[in-house]
């Protein structure tokens, strides 16, 4: 229960009951009898279209072949989903969700052993993926799930065609959920400190979240069945899972799926199929910024901009305003660990009320929001930096098979802390003004540094490092290291690149890096990032 001193922040929206009571599937699917032909989702490429009842249908017909043999996909059982936008992806996703199985997501552009780590740690059995990844996951070091491969599939893998042309008379058999245990999206995050770890977000999570920002009388993200959002984000990671895909779909709004982000495609999709909502990351916001593109097509039809997972400048959200005058701009501030979203602009609302440049959101509904003082715990009054923690239904279970991390994040009284430092403001808007955790973020993808100053360390020439984030104009932030090398080693910058380039992602790359003497660190061992982050900051 919340001490006496706590000072708690709660939406300006009332609560809102959430029937929290239904598998994931079945929420999003509630009003499918209302809008069985209305368009779902809309493949960007080939304009291919496809209804809620076709998506109902189809996802049936997806679970239904997953569970059948070979791949006997089983309720508590876990799918790796290995793929770019696509309606396959969707189809995958709610399939599991059918199926009572939990959908470990993951960027198809994954080296082989940032697959196979994720494959072997979530305990996937099967991984779902395109022609063009499928070298890479044939033979993963120590996993033996089967392969689905999309299109008409590929020597020693089952074929998602297959699985689709399943009749839709076989039945799927009943599947008991326990909504607030079950687990059915399994994303990977860092968190504050240390490696990549699996979120639990269980059915009652996500449909929380979920009805948190489009449910209500009045939601605080007005999505309409006449809307077309943008689906350029890509839906392995939880910003388009949620708010795109499973947000969309609530509301009863068209996807427009764009496997690739491509500014002058971008603009014609939006053109060509009148898109109204574009949920955006802030590098993308940039590049619309400075195309000259965007004065050669009417996107007149966008009517809403929302701008999410990594900080927006107040200097940025002006320009974009002034280039697109009838749309409204405004953040979504989301973490995967919290289920994701914690807040999001009130001028999205059904009902808006007027925001300022910069904020990022009010407080979900159904949801507490406290600041305190990092080193003391202590509640802080509006107005006064300090670290966001938020409680609610919606928050993850914990991280998979990691009581420990999960102790570190989500304390005894329910508090998820978020390692981001902000304020809330006299009208209850959310600043965020820095990062207290390790956490890289390039163009809104996470970078773990623990992950990279492992794999340093372990190099012969590399006695030791630390891997900072460096501010960068157009990715946000970038990796960049901190290296002592080993008596008698004559490795160079060169070589460090290559060798951590040759196993990473490319968001992951270490584009400079500084050879050091020592790394400054607390006397328990902790390096004082801090101190590195200053260091970078004065060159
Ligand atoms: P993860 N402004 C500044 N920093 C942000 C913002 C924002 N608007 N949103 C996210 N971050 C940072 O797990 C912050 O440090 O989830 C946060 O702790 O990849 C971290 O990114 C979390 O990174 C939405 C809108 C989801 C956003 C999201 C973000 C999910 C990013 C749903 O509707």
């Amino acid at each position: 229960e919340a001490r006496a001193d706590t000072l708690l922040f709660r939406s300006t929206l009332p609560d809102i009951a959430i029937p929290d009571h239904l598998p994931l599937h079945d929420y999003v699917f509630e009003h499918l009898s209302h809008r069985r032909d209305r368009p779902c989702l809309i493949d960007g490429a080939t304009g291919e279209t496809l209804t809620f009842a076709d998506v109902d249908r189809l996802s049936r017909r997806v679970a239904a072949g997953m569970r059948a043999s070979p791949l006997n996909v089983r309720p508590g059982g876990t799918v790796m989903l290995l793929l770019p936008n696509s309606v396959e992806f969707a189809l995958a996703f709610l399939a599991c969700s059918r199926l009572g199985a939990a959908a470990t997501t993951a960027n198809p552009l994954h080296t082989p052993p940032e697959i196979a780590k994720q494959a072997t740690a979530s305990r996937a059995t099967v991984i779902i993926t395109e022609p063009a990844f499928v070298g890479k996951v044939r033979d993963l070091a120590g996993v033996s799930a089967a392969v689905v491969v999309t299109g008409d599939g590929a020597e020693g893998c089952v074929s998602f065609s297959d699985l689709l042309a399943g009749d839709d008379s076989s039945e799927l058999p009943e599947v008991a959920i326990d909504v607030a245990n079950d687990v059915v999206a399994l994303p990977y995050s860092s968190g504050t400190t240390g490696l990549p770890k699996g979120v639990m977000l269980s059915h009652r999570g996500l449909v929380t979240s979920v009805a948190q920002i489009v449910d209500g009388d009045n939601p605080n993200l007005h999505l309409r069945e006449d809307d077309v959002v943008l689906c350029v984000l890509p839906m392995f990671h939880i910003y388009s899972l949620h708010s795109i895909l499973l947000c969309g779909m609530r509301a009863g709004a068209a996807l427009v799926i764009m496997k690739r982000f491509d500014t002058a495609k971008m603009f014609e999709l939006v053109e060509k199929h009148g898109v109204t909502v574009a949920p955006l990351v802030p590098p993308i916001v940039v590049e619309m910024a400075k195309s000259d593109a965007i004065d050669r097509h009417d996107l007149s039809s966008v009517r809403m901009v929302i701008s999410g997972a990594a900080p927006m400048g107040k200097e940025l959200q002006d320009i974009l305003r002034a280039k697109l005058p009838r749309a409204v701009l405004g953040q979504g501030y989301g973490m995967t660990e919290a289920g994701p979203v914690l807040s999001m602009c009130m001028a999205f609302a059904k009902e808006p009320s007027p925001v300022k440049s910069g904020a990022c959101g009010t407080v979900v509904r159904n949801a507490e929001l406290k600041i305190i003082d990092p080193e003391t715990g202590v509640s802080l009054p509006r107005n006064q930096p300090g670290e966001i923690c938020i409680r609610g239904k919606q928050i993850m279970k914990g991280y998979l098979n990691n009581p420990d991390a999960t102790a570190k994040t989500i304390d005894v009284e329910g508090w998820l802390h978020t390692g981001d430092i902000g304020y809330v403001d006299d009208d209850d808007e959310i600043f965020i003004v820095d990062r207290l955790k390790e956490l890289i973020k390039y163009k809104g993808f996470q970078v773990a540094p623990a992950e990279l100053e492992a794999m340093l360390i372990a190099h012969p020439g590399i006695a030791d490092a630390a891997v900072v984030p460096m501010k960068d104009d157009s990715c946000g932030e970038i990796p960049v290291a901190f290296v002592v090398t080993s008596n008698g080693s004559e490795i160079t910058e060169d070589e460090i690149k290559q060798y951590v380039a040759k196993q990473v992602v490319f968001y992951k790359r270490l584009h400079k890096i500084f050879l050091v003497e020592t790394i400054p660190k607390a006397p328990s061992g902790k390096i004082l990032r801090k101190d590195l982050r200053a260091k970078l900051a004065a060159c």
